[in-house]
């Protein structure tokens, strides 16, 4: 049924897929088809049960299908799935995160991390009049023409160095320096601190595999934007409300001017945000000159999901997420590397990833280095057997919390055998 899915799809859809990554464009295979998804599992239109590492690319936190989020999607959807005007859903999700995030006094609801990204380029550059993004190699911000230099994700994935379609002239102001390099960011500084409006950042670079900020990176990023007047965007599409209650942010002690979220701030639907001070954020239309709307900002749907999301994730969900993903990542690793192959688990509170390399990987080019060949076999040798990981090596595994111990147990058991395999076909 799927194989029949995939000709109708890349018939009708570029490439079969709705954004690239999906296409199992870096691993090899055919994608499949998703039927539905249960808990930590998803299910495909042929009946084959997955155990997921995706969960819809960091957004189901709770797991697939998780009956809060059912019947609060379900009980909002009765009263009207779209109006295009104030709903208190809204108020009461932008309460929510400002309770949770000391950094947020207001945030304007967005349907996109793409569009929380590009609407944060156009505040900081309004706010500060200087025309310049300083971001790194190998993050990544959503598909916006100005931050789509040396991006991770899809476009790491693809192996591209940006985006046909994107102008020199959209990218003019855009500097590029490597992730966790303190020499190169004052070298940036020194060139251009007086032009720089922001510097955007994920606190925990998730897009090009899973790499951690060296110990002091984000204080410095701090002291060096405070310093030149510019301002600093934490990107916590990923990690807002999937490492702790206040996001990286909160784990690490460091104030951004702005945040983005996204992912689980949904609850799997289509919303994202950008949150801070209340000074900044009234710069943004209909208060301020900086002009962003959207028909389906705010959507009732997703605030209401977003909502009863939020709900359940209190300090000791966290705590129970962290343990399964030590778990994990021990596991993974004592799997891996006893076969003999170099490889290295990152793992950042209750993230994880996977690179076959021999050296921690603290940057773009580390993860570009890494055997990325390795990791396809790995990726196909564990779908075999029923795990479904992202099939990107430039991508982050999310374990969520409806995945149990034994569903951890598993996945180490197969890690045995697929890296066994991977030997094999050295
Ligand atoms: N850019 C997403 C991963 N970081 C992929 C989104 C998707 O394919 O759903």
């Amino acid at each position: 049924m799927s194989e029949g899915l995939l000709a109708r799809a890349q018939a009708r859809i570029p490439g079969g897929v709705n954004s690239p990554v999906r296409s199992f464009a870096s691993v090899g295979g055919d994608p499949f088809f998703v039927a539905r998804g249960e808990g930590p599992f998803l299910v495909d239109t042929d009946g084959v049960r997955y155990l997921d590492y995706v969960q819809s690319w960091g957004a189901s936190i709770l797991g697939h299908a998780h009956p809060a989020i059912v019947e609060a999607v379900q009980r909002a959807a009765a009263a009207g799935t779209s109006y295009g005007a104030p709903t208190p859903g809204e108020v009461a999700l932008a309460e929510s995160v400002a309770a949770r995030v000391p950094s947020v006094e207001k945030l304007r609801l967005v349907s996109s991390g793409t569009e929380a990204a590009m609407t944060a380029v156009r505040l900081v550059r309004g706010v500060t009049g200087r025309p310049k993004i300083l971001k790194f190699a190998g993050c990544y911000h959503g598909h916006l023409d100005a931050l789509l230099v040396a991006a991770g994700s899809g476009v790491a994935t693809l192996g591209l160095p940006g985006s046909a379609g994107v102008t020199p002239g959209a990218i003019a102001d855009t500097v590029v320096v490597p992730f966790n390099d303190e020499a190169a960011l004052d070298a940036a500084f020194a060139a251009h601190g007086a032009e720089l409006a922001a510097v955007l950042v994920e606190p925990v670079a998730a897009n090009m595999g899973l790499v951690a900020p060296r110990p002091g990176f984000l204080a410095g990023l701090r002291r060096r934007c405070d310093h030149a007047d510019a301002l600093l965007v934490f990107d916590e599409v990923i990690t807002g409300f999937r490492v702790g209650v206040a996001g990286a942010q909160g784990r690490v002690g460091v104030t951004p001017d702005l945040s983005l979220f996204g992912k689980v701030l949904g609850g799997g639907l289509p919303l994202a945000a950008l949150g801070g001070p209340a000074a900044l954020l009234d710069e943004l239309a209909p208060v301020g000159p900086v002009y962003q709307a959207g028909t389906l900002a705010g959507n009732p749907l997703a605030t209401a999901a977003g909502l009863a999301c939020l709900e359940l994730l209190d300090a000791g969900a966290y705590d129970e997420l962290e343990a399964r993903v030590e778990l994990l990542g021990r596991g993974i690793t004592d799997a891996v590397t006893s076969t003999g192959l170099a490889a290295q688990v990152p793992r950042v509170w209750t993230l994880s990833g996977l690179f076959f390399a021999a050296e921690p990987v603290v940057d773009y080019a580390g993860a570009q280095a890494a055997d990325a060949k390795r990791y396809a076999r790995f990726f196909q040798a564990m779908l075999a057997r029923g795990v479904f990981l992202p099939p990107s090596p430039f991508e982050t595994w999310f374990t969520s919390l409806a995945h149990r111990e034994a569903d951890i147990e598993r996945t180490v058991q197969a890690a045995g055998e697929a890296a066994q395999e991977v030997v094999g076909a050295d």
